[in-house]
């Protein structure tokens, strides 16, 4: 009889898991974020918020546009859906119609939602059509090489930008606000907890709601703007933020020299686009029944 050999007497070891791993799609891994980029701590932030909800893995869809926060859609092991650049939202709203008794909710970024999709974010704010926005806004175009967004602070440095941003960035919360958006808060990747809690109160909430977190780009922001490191970005975000739930539409502006304002800032009931349209069938087939009993046409 043989000896056994050295590696048949190592007894296996059991692969070490971590509690988010059935939310992964493992074949997907490794993902592209960059060392010290914040999307993956806004990811887990929404992992762990839509563990600790009431819904149902199946009932549950993620929509995305394109860019690298984007890419969240295709790394969650839910129905998803990694859409076109800019299009998440009328492909949500579209997922939304046809089976009203999902959750549906989109990853993207600032570039993404608020350049080529701003068109779409006005509108489905302003009809309240009951959807989740986590908005990542890393005050760029990581993806494509660094162009500024809609979310770069005037002055800032950008690939297209090389002397300064001369444009002002959105105040995406007051867009958002002044659109219909029923509920509409900021945190940044460095503030996890209250992160987690806001996108919680926006799953749970009816109607368009906007989580907007600010988040470091070290690649292509950062090194830029004298931050080449994640960690001294998530520094900067704590020392240079104040939370303040009360503050008011101009307050949340993002200036360069001026404290960026975090909050749950706006709270409120109104009708949403489900609800109306439910209240609104029933008004459409009053309306042609009594067409057809006393022989009118439409439009009549
Ligand atoms: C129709 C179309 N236009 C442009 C692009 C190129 N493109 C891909 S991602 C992107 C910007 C992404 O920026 P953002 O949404 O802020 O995401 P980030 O990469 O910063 O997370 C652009 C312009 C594209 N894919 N499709
Ligand atoms: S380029 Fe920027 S946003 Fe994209 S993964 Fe790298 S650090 Fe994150
Ligand atoms: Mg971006």
């Amino acid at each position: 009889m043989t000896e056994p050999s050295v590696s048949e007497n190592v007894v296996p070891q059991k692969q070490p898991t971590h509690p988010m791993d059935s939310w992964l799609r493992q074949d997907r891994l490794p993902h592209i974020w960059c060392p010290g980029c914040g999307i993956g701590i806004a990811f887990s932030a929404t992992i762990a918020a839509i563990k600790e909800s009431d819904f149902p893995r199946e009932k549950i869809s993620i929509v995305s546009g394109i860019g690298c926060s984007s890419r969240a859609a295709g790394y969650l092991n839910i129905d998803s859906f990694h859409t076109t650049h800019g299009r998440a939202i009328p492909f949500a709203t579209g997922l939304k119609l046809a089976n009203p008794d999902l959750k549906v909710f989109l990853f993207a970024g600032d570039g993404d939602l608020f350049s080529i999709g701003g068109n779409h974010f006005i509108h489905a704010a302003r009809r309240n059509m009951d959807l989740t926005i986590i908005c990542i806004n890393n005050y760029i175009y990581g993806m494509t090489g660094g162009q500024f967004s809609p979310g770069t602070p005037m002055g800032a440095m950008s690939s297209t930008s090389p002397y300064g941003n001369q444009d002002t960035p959105f105040n995406l919360p007051h867009l958002a606000e002044a659109a219909g958006a029923a509920f509409v808060a900021r945190w940044t990747t460095a503030h996890v907890r209250q992160l987690k809690k806001a996108i919680s109160t926006a799953f749970q909430k009816r109607g368009f709601t906007f989580v907007e977190v600010i988040s470091p780009c070290p690649t292509v922001y950062g090194r830029r703007n004298k931050q080449p490191f994640g960690i001294q970005m998530m520094k900067t975000l704590l020392e240079t933020s104040q939370i303040n739930h009360n503050a008011r539409g101009h307050e949340w502006d993002i200036l360069l020299d001026k404290p960026v304002v975090l909050g749950n800032f706006i709270d409120r009931e109104r009708e949403t686009f489900v609800e109306r349209q439910k209240a609104f069938q029933e008004h459409m087939e009053t309306y042609l029944s009594e067409k057809e009993i006393k022989g009118g046409t439409y439009g009549d």
